[in-house]
């Protein structure tokens, strides 16, 4: 018996599939269908799916070609499912010419003619584009539309005529957010801005309200909550593997030349509070929730009149656990998160917001686990995936609770207000 394998994402099942896994299947007696989990295809770049595995699974199995199917989640793995089902043949579609010899050491390589004219790309295009326009200078936007080049169904426009975009990117700074998303949602245009979305919780509630009355999205732009390694982070945090959290302990810092002196411009700098401050609050209220007794905000002042914090220590008490930010602009400390359990915790490394990497770890060394997944663009292109799945699926937001945005306009507006104990 010919035992041939195949492997693909197979996303929107198409006339091209069918006809290369009718091919492949011609090949031999039994063919071995090989289909990418989602993990592995963000790995190789393949970032926006529009099916789940479960989806593209089924689509392959009602096809009636496959003899077996199987799910592909590694890097080296085809070397191992050779081996393992005894294969004959590996076979793909001829974009693939040449990639695969090297598996010419253990079965018979052969590359199909790819069907011409159609493709998941272009399916996937065919529901309209959304346009998106950035709006202010910071450094941010700028990565934001170079970003957006690898996200199918998204592209960025300069044209500010109301009719050319459906969306916008807000990267000016936070004091002008709210008139800026007010603006964008009376336009009917969905927003994605950056964190703190406003600096005054009755802002950001009145913007919610409005959104929410225009049926359009406003994401809060913080990256980190986009990244494949930070999900599956709160994920094992909240499976019980480290027992009941106790405390998040998270410090983000970045030293610029010359923020730190004293009688420096301050404008067009965020100061530490805005620019660390949301992301350094968000796996405190992503796992600990929102609700907290009490907070008390220490900070170091290097401009009063700008309020331009060059570091900032926030305590948080919760019912049953605790939790500490340290961010800066103008001090440096190890950028760690970690979260601690009654069984062991969680670590991540510096610099824990862009991380594709974190460890369990408990008293016994040997438990330890580690965990890894590749990150692209500080996961600004995954940012981007989520709002546009948010806007195609009218979703109410990607990945940050409503709830949690406000938790982070509200202590960003305690700070304004001067609720803090200078140092
Ligand atoms: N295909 C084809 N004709 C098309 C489109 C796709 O013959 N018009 C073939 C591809 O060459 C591939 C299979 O259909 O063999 C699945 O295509 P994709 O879903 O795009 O998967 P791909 O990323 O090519 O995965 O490591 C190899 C990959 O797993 C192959």
């Amino acid at each position: 018996m010919v035992k041939v394998i195949t492997y693909g994402t197979f996303d929107l099942l198409h006339y091209g599939h069918i006809k290369l896994l009718e091919r492949a299947k011609a090949l031999g007696d039994y063919l071995i269908v090989g289909v990418t989990s989602d993990d592995f295809d963000k790995t190789r770049g393949k970032i926006n799916n529009q099916q789940s595995l479960i989806e593209r699974l089924s689509a392959v199995k009602s096809t009636g070609i496959a003899d077996e199917i199987i799910v592909e989640e590694y890097e080296g793995q085809k070397v191992d499912d050779i081996r393992r089902y005894d294969i004959d043949i590996f076979t793909v579609g001829s974009d693939w010419e040449g990639r695969f010899d090297y598996l010419n050491d253990f079965c018979k390589v052969v590359y199909l003619p790819r069907t011409k004219g159609v493709s998941s790309s272009d399916i996937r295009a065919e529901s309209r584009k959304i346009r998106m326009r950035i709006i202010g200078g910071l450094k941010t936007g700028e990565k934001v539309g170079a970003e957006t080049a690898y996200v199918n169904g998204v592209e960025i426009t300069d044209s500010d005529n109301t009719e050319d975009y459906d969306a916008v990117y807000i990267a000016t700074m936070p004091e002008e957010h709210y008139a800026e998303i007010k603006k964008a949602l009376l336009d009917g245009k969905h927003v994605l801005c950056e964190s703190p979305v406003a600096i005054k919780r009755t802002d950001y509630n009145e913007l919610k309200e409005i959104a929410r009355e225009k049926s359009l999205i406003l994401a809060d732009a913080i990256k980190t909550a986009y990244s494949t390694a930070y999900s599956r982070l709160l994920a094992v945090a909240k499976s019980g593997i480290i027992g009941e959290i106790v405390s998040v302990d998270a410090v983000c810092t970045s030293l610029r030349e010359g923020v730190g002196e004293r009688g420096a411009n301050f404008d067009g700098k965020q100061n530490s509070m805005c620019a660390w401050g949301p992301t350094a609050m968000l796996p405190v209220f992503q796992l600990l929730g929102t609700e907290y007794k009490s907070k008390s905000i220490v900070t170091k002042l290097i401009s009063k009149e700008k309020l331009f914090d060059g570091f900032t220590k926030i305590d948080f008490i919760f019912e049953n656990a605790a939790a500490s930010i340290r961010i800066a602009k103008a001090a440096k400390a190890e950028g760690e998160l970690v979260v601690t359990g009654t069984k062991g915790y969680i670590y991540v490394p510096a610099p824990w917001w862009k991380t594709d990497y974190f460890e369990v770890r408990f008293e016994n060394q040997t438990d330890n686990k580690r965990f890894f997944y590749q990150l692209d663009g500080d996961g600004i292109r995954y940012e981007i995936v989520a709002f546009a799945k948010a806007i195609e699926g009218n979703k109410r937001s990607c990945n940050i609770s409503e709830d949690v945005t406000s938790a982070i306009c509200s202590v960003t507006e305690d700070f304004y207000n001067g609720k803090y104990l200078e140092i």
